[in-house]
Protein backbone atom coordinates (compact mmCIF):
# COMPACT_ATOMS: atom_id res chain seq x y z
CA UNK A 1 0.00 0.00 0.00
CA UNK A 2 1.07 3.86 -0.85
CA UNK A 3 2.58 5.18 2.58
CA UNK A 4 4.18 8.07 2.96
CA UNK A 5 7.07 6.75 5.24
CA UNK A 6 7.74 3.86 2.32
CA UNK A 7 7.97 6.46 -0.53
CA UNK A 8 10.28 8.89 1.68
CA UNK A 9 12.85 5.81 2.19
CA UNK A 10 12.90 5.70 -1.65
CA UNK A 11 13.83 8.94 -2.03
CA UNK A 12 16.67 10.09 -2.99
CA UNK A 13 16.08 13.80 -1.89
CA UNK A 14 14.40 14.86 1.53
CA UNK A 15 11.05 15.73 -0.35
CA UNK A 16 7.74 16.19 1.67
CA UNK A 17 5.31 13.70 0.82
CA UNK A 18 1.62 13.40 1.69
CA UNK A 19 -0.53 10.54 0.88
CA UNK A 20 -4.45 10.59 1.10
CA UNK A 21 -6.54 7.66 0.73
CA UNK A 22 -8.67 9.84 -1.82
CA UNK A 23 -8.87 13.10 -3.10
CA UNK A 24 -10.54 14.79 -5.79
CA UNK A 25 -7.41 15.91 -7.49
CA UNK A 26 -3.87 15.49 -6.43
CA UNK A 27 -3.39 18.32 -8.58
CA UNK A 28 -5.93 20.35 -7.12
CA UNK A 29 -4.72 19.96 -3.39
CA UNK A 30 -0.90 20.69 -4.51
CA UNK A 31 -2.00 24.09 -5.61
CA UNK A 32 -3.60 24.21 -1.93
CA UNK A 33 -0.20 23.76 -0.72
CA UNK A 34 1.95 25.93 -2.71
CA UNK A 35 1.72 29.02 -0.53
CA UNK A 36 3.83 26.70 1.50
CA UNK A 37 6.62 27.58 -0.99
CA UNK A 38 8.22 24.04 -0.47
CA UNK A 39 8.42 21.18 -3.32
CA UNK A 40 5.79 18.65 -1.95
CA UNK A 41 4.69 15.14 -3.38
CA UNK A 42 0.51 14.89 -2.82
CA UNK A 43 -0.51 11.32 -3.26
CA UNK A 44 -4.06 9.76 -3.23
CA UNK A 45 -4.95 6.07 -4.13
CA UNK A 46 -7.53 7.07 -5.76
CA UNK A 47 -9.37 10.04 -7.19
CA UNK A 48 -12.89 11.13 -7.16
CA UNK A 49 -12.42 14.33 -9.72
CA UNK A 50 -9.23 13.20 -11.52
CA UNK A 51 -8.46 16.13 -14.49
CA UNK A 52 -6.86 15.39 -17.78
CA UNK A 53 -5.85 18.19 -20.37
CA UNK A 54 -8.38 19.84 -22.25
CA UNK A 55 -11.09 19.98 -19.84
CA UNK A 56 -11.36 16.25 -19.88
CA UNK A 57 -11.03 13.55 -17.07
CA UNK A 58 -8.87 10.65 -15.70
CA UNK A 59 -10.49 7.70 -14.36
CA UNK A 60 -8.72 7.00 -11.24
CA UNK A 61 -10.29 4.44 -9.45
CA UNK A 62 -8.11 2.65 -6.48
CA UNK A 63 -5.35 0.32 -7.71
CA UNK A 64 -3.60 3.47 -9.29
CA UNK A 65 -0.88 5.68 -8.60
CA UNK A 66 -2.18 9.17 -8.65
CA UNK A 67 0.64 11.82 -7.76
CA UNK A 68 1.30 15.71 -7.79
CA UNK A 69 4.56 17.28 -7.83
CA UNK A 70 5.03 20.82 -6.31
CA UNK A 71 7.58 22.36 -8.09
CA UNK A 72 9.17 25.85 -7.82
CA UNK A 73 11.02 26.04 -10.57
CA UNK A 74 14.33 28.42 -11.39
CA UNK A 75 14.17 31.17 -13.66
CA UNK A 76 15.51 29.43 -16.96
CA UNK A 77 12.22 27.44 -17.03
CA UNK A 78 9.65 29.18 -18.10
CA UNK A 79 7.64 26.42 -20.10
CA UNK A 80 5.65 23.68 -18.32
CA UNK A 81 5.59 21.90 -22.07
CA UNK A 82 8.85 21.58 -21.19
CA UNK A 83 8.06 20.03 -17.69
CA UNK A 84 5.49 17.58 -18.94
CA UNK A 85 8.32 16.40 -21.79
CA UNK A 86 11.18 15.54 -19.60
CA UNK A 87 8.65 13.79 -16.84
CA UNK A 88 7.50 11.29 -19.69
CA UNK A 89 10.96 10.25 -20.15
CA UNK A 90 11.59 10.20 -15.89
CA UNK A 91 7.82 7.85 -16.09
CA UNK A 92 9.45 5.57 -18.77
CA UNK A 93 12.56 5.34 -17.12
CA UNK A 94 10.81 4.53 -14.14
CA UNK A 95 8.30 1.90 -14.95
CA UNK A 96 10.93 0.04 -17.07
CA UNK A 97 12.96 -0.39 -13.40
CA UNK A 98 10.07 -2.25 -11.96
CA UNK A 99 8.35 -3.44 -14.76
CA UNK A 100 9.88 -5.92 -17.66
CA UNK A 101 7.88 -3.67 -20.18
CA UNK A 102 8.54 -1.58 -22.68
CA UNK A 103 7.38 1.91 -22.75
CA UNK A 104 6.49 4.38 -25.64
CA UNK A 105 5.54 8.25 -25.63
CA UNK A 106 2.47 9.55 -27.36
CA UNK A 107 3.62 13.06 -27.63
CA UNK A 108 2.61 14.97 -25.95
CA UNK A 109 1.94 13.41 -22.45
CA UNK A 110 1.08 9.71 -22.52
CA UNK A 111 3.05 6.76 -21.70
CA UNK A 112 1.85 3.52 -23.26
CA UNK A 113 2.63 -0.28 -23.27
CA UNK A 114 2.15 -2.46 -25.84
CA UNK A 115 -0.70 0.10 -28.11
CA UNK A 116 -2.24 0.33 -24.47
CA UNK A 117 -2.03 4.16 -22.36
CA UNK A 118 -1.06 3.17 -18.94
CA UNK A 119 -0.01 7.00 -17.85
CA UNK A 120 -1.47 10.20 -18.66
CA UNK A 121 0.63 13.39 -17.22
CA UNK A 122 -1.13 16.77 -16.82
CA UNK A 123 1.63 19.83 -16.19
CA UNK A 124 -0.26 22.74 -14.84
CA UNK A 125 1.77 26.08 -14.24
CA UNK A 126 1.16 29.44 -12.55
CA UNK A 127 2.75 32.51 -13.95
CA UNK A 128 3.66 35.52 -11.78
CA UNK A 129 3.03 38.94 -13.44
CA UNK A 130 6.91 39.27 -14.46
CA UNK A 131 6.29 36.07 -16.84
CA UNK A 132 8.11 33.38 -14.64
CA UNK A 133 6.75 30.71 -12.88
CA UNK A 134 5.41 30.99 -9.81
CA UNK A 135 5.02 27.56 -9.19
CA UNK A 136 4.26 24.44 -11.46
CA UNK A 137 2.40 21.30 -10.31
CA UNK A 138 3.38 17.93 -11.85
CA UNK A 139 0.58 15.63 -12.23
CA UNK A 140 0.98 11.98 -13.00
CA UNK A 141 -1.19 8.94 -13.23
CA UNK A 142 -0.39 5.64 -13.60
CA UNK A 143 -2.89 2.13 -13.79
CA UNK A 144 -1.01 -0.62 -11.95
CA UNK A 145 -3.86 -2.61 -11.59
CA UNK A 146 -6.72 -3.25 -13.68
CA UNK A 147 -10.10 -1.64 -12.14
CA UNK A 148 -11.80 -4.27 -10.21
CA UNK A 149 -15.43 -3.27 -12.39
CA UNK A 150 -13.02 -2.65 -15.76
CA UNK A 151 -12.07 0.31 -17.44
CA UNK A 152 -15.29 2.76 -18.74
CA UNK A 153 -16.46 1.49 -21.94
CA UNK A 154 -15.37 4.73 -23.64
CA UNK A 155 -11.70 3.49 -22.88
CA UNK A 156 -11.55 0.13 -22.28
CA UNK A 157 -9.70 -0.49 -25.53
CA UNK A 158 -7.30 1.69 -25.24
CA UNK A 159 -6.28 1.73 -21.85
CA UNK A 160 -3.99 -0.84 -19.98
CA UNK A 161 -2.37 -1.56 -16.82
CA UNK A 162 1.32 -2.29 -15.15
CA UNK A 163 0.66 -5.37 -13.26
CA UNK A 164 -2.04 -8.47 -12.71
CA UNK A 165 -0.40 -8.60 -9.35
CA UNK A 166 1.25 -6.22 -7.56
CA UNK A 167 4.62 -6.93 -6.38
CA UNK A 168 5.50 -6.59 -2.93
CA UNK A 169 6.12 -2.65 -2.32
CA UNK A 170 6.29 -1.70 -5.78
CA UNK A 171 3.83 0.88 -5.87
CA UNK A 172 6.05 3.11 -3.39
CA UNK A 173 9.22 2.00 -5.19
CA UNK A 174 7.96 3.22 -8.12
CA UNK A 175 6.57 6.52 -7.11
CA UNK A 176 9.53 7.29 -5.58
CA UNK A 177 11.71 6.10 -8.91
CA UNK A 178 9.69 8.53 -10.75
CA UNK A 179 10.29 11.33 -8.56
CA UNK A 180 13.93 10.53 -8.32
CA UNK A 181 14.55 9.98 -12.22
CA UNK A 182 12.38 13.77 -12.92
CA UNK A 183 14.69 15.15 -10.18
CA UNK A 184 17.89 14.11 -11.83
CA UNK A 185 16.52 16.12 -15.10
CA UNK A 186 15.21 18.74 -13.06
CA UNK A 187 18.28 19.90 -11.42
CA UNK A 188 20.26 19.93 -14.10
CA UNK A 189 17.84 23.22 -15.24
CA UNK A 190 15.93 20.49 -17.73
CA UNK A 191 19.07 19.97 -20.08
CA UNK A 192 17.42 18.76 -23.44
CA UNK A 193 20.48 16.97 -24.22
CA UNK A 194 19.63 14.49 -20.74
CA UNK A 195 16.46 13.57 -22.26
CA UNK A 196 15.35 14.80 -25.69
CA UNK A 197 16.84 12.44 -27.83
CA UNK A 198 15.26 9.67 -25.80
CA UNK A 199 11.91 11.54 -26.04
CA UNK A 200 12.24 11.39 -29.57
CA UNK A 201 13.30 7.60 -29.61
CA UNK A 202 10.37 6.40 -27.50
CA UNK A 203 7.82 8.40 -29.65
CA UNK A 204 4.80 6.16 -31.15
CA UNK A 205 4.29 8.91 -33.64
CA UNK A 206 7.10 9.59 -35.89
CA UNK A 207 6.07 7.84 -39.18
CA UNK A 208 2.29 7.32 -38.45
CA UNK A 209 -0.52 9.30 -39.94
CA UNK A 210 -2.43 10.79 -37.69
CA UNK A 211 -5.64 13.38 -36.61
CA UNK A 212 -4.71 16.43 -35.72
CA UNK A 213 -7.26 18.12 -33.52
CA UNK A 214 -7.29 21.51 -33.76
CA UNK A 215 -7.72 23.74 -30.64
CA UNK A 216 -9.20 26.65 -32.50
CA UNK A 217 -12.03 25.63 -34.20
CA UNK A 218 -11.84 21.23 -32.79
CA UNK A 219 -11.83 20.04 -36.39
CA UNK A 220 -9.28 17.28 -37.39
CA UNK A 221 -6.99 17.61 -39.73
CA UNK A 222 -5.14 14.21 -41.57
CA UNK A 223 -1.59 14.27 -41.09
CA UNK A 224 1.99 12.42 -41.07
CA UNK A 225 4.19 12.72 -38.05
CA UNK A 226 7.26 13.22 -39.23
CA UNK A 227 9.59 14.21 -36.16
CA UNK A 228 9.51 16.25 -32.85
CA UNK A 229 11.96 19.46 -32.92
CA UNK A 230 14.14 20.70 -30.55
CA UNK A 231 11.11 22.45 -28.78
CA UNK A 232 9.59 19.05 -27.92
CA UNK A 233 6.99 20.32 -30.48
CA UNK A 234 5.82 17.50 -32.87
CA UNK A 235 6.46 18.06 -36.58
CA UNK A 236 3.54 16.96 -38.97
CA UNK A 237 3.09 17.31 -42.70
CA UNK A 238 -0.79 18.08 -43.87
CA UNK A 239 -1.64 16.02 -46.64
CA UNK A 240 -1.51 19.25 -48.67
CA UNK A 241 2.16 19.17 -48.19
CA UNK A 242 2.43 22.24 -45.49
CA UNK A 243 4.18 21.69 -42.66
CA UNK A 244 3.57 22.60 -38.55
CA UNK A 245 5.00 22.25 -35.23
CA UNK A 246 2.57 21.60 -32.66
CA UNK A 247 3.24 23.25 -29.59
CA UNK A 248 -0.07 21.54 -27.67
CA UNK A 249 -2.86 19.62 -28.18
CA UNK A 250 -3.99 16.37 -29.42
CA UNK A 251 -3.50 13.53 -32.09
CA UNK A 252 -4.78 10.47 -32.39
CA UNK A 253 -3.13 7.40 -34.59
CA UNK A 254 -5.14 6.62 -37.74
CA UNK A 255 -6.44 2.86 -37.57
CA UNK A 256 -4.84 1.61 -40.85
P1 LIG B 1 -5.38 13.51 -21.35
O1 LIG B 1 -6.35 14.60 -21.54
O2 LIG B 1 -4.25 13.39 -22.33
O3 LIG B 1 -6.07 12.11 -21.28
C1 LIG B 1 -7.39 11.98 -20.78
C2 LIG B 1 -8.06 10.96 -21.67
O4 LIG B 1 -7.46 9.68 -21.48
C3 LIG B 1 -9.54 10.80 -21.33
O5 LIG B 1 -10.35 11.67 -22.08
C4 LIG B 1 -9.78 9.33 -21.68
O6 LIG B 1 -9.98 9.17 -23.08
C5 LIG B 1 -8.44 8.67 -21.36
N1 LIG B 1 -8.37 8.17 -19.99
C6 LIG B 1 -9.01 8.62 -18.89
N2 LIG B 1 -8.62 7.94 -17.80
C7 LIG B 1 -7.72 7.02 -18.22
C8 LIG B 1 -6.97 6.02 -17.55
N3 LIG B 1 -7.03 5.83 -16.24
N4 LIG B 1 -6.14 5.27 -18.32
C9 LIG B 1 -6.03 5.44 -19.64
N5 LIG B 1 -6.71 6.37 -20.32
C10 LIG B 1 -7.56 7.16 -19.62
C11 LIG B 1 -3.89 12.90 -19.37
O7 LIG B 1 -4.82 13.75 -19.91
C12 LIG B 1 -3.35 13.51 -18.08
C13 LIG B 1 -3.88 12.78 -16.88
C14 LIG B 1 -3.21 13.22 -15.61
C15 LIG B 1 -3.78 12.51 -14.44
C16 LIG B 1 -3.05 12.85 -13.19
S1 LIG B 1 -3.51 11.83 -11.86
C17 LIG B 1 -2.70 12.83 -10.77
C18 LIG B 1 -2.97 14.25 -11.19
N6 LIG B 1 -4.19 14.76 -10.63
C19 LIG B 1 -5.11 15.01 -11.57
O8 LIG B 1 -6.27 15.44 -11.34
N7 LIG B 1 -4.60 14.73 -12.77
C20 LIG B 1 -3.24 14.28 -12.68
Amino acid sequence: MLTAEKISKYLTEPITVSVFETLESTNRTAREFAAGKREHLIIARSQSGGRGRLGRSFFSPNGGLYMSLLLYPQSDITDVSLITSAAAVAVSRAIECVADVKCEIKWVNDIYIEGKKVCGILTEGQMRSDGMLDYAILGIGVNLLPPTCGFPEDIASRAGSLFDELPTDTDNILAATIVNEFMLLYRSGLDKELFLDEYRSRSCLIGREIDVMRIVGGEMKSAVAVGIDDNCRLVVRYDDGTTEALESGDVTIRAT
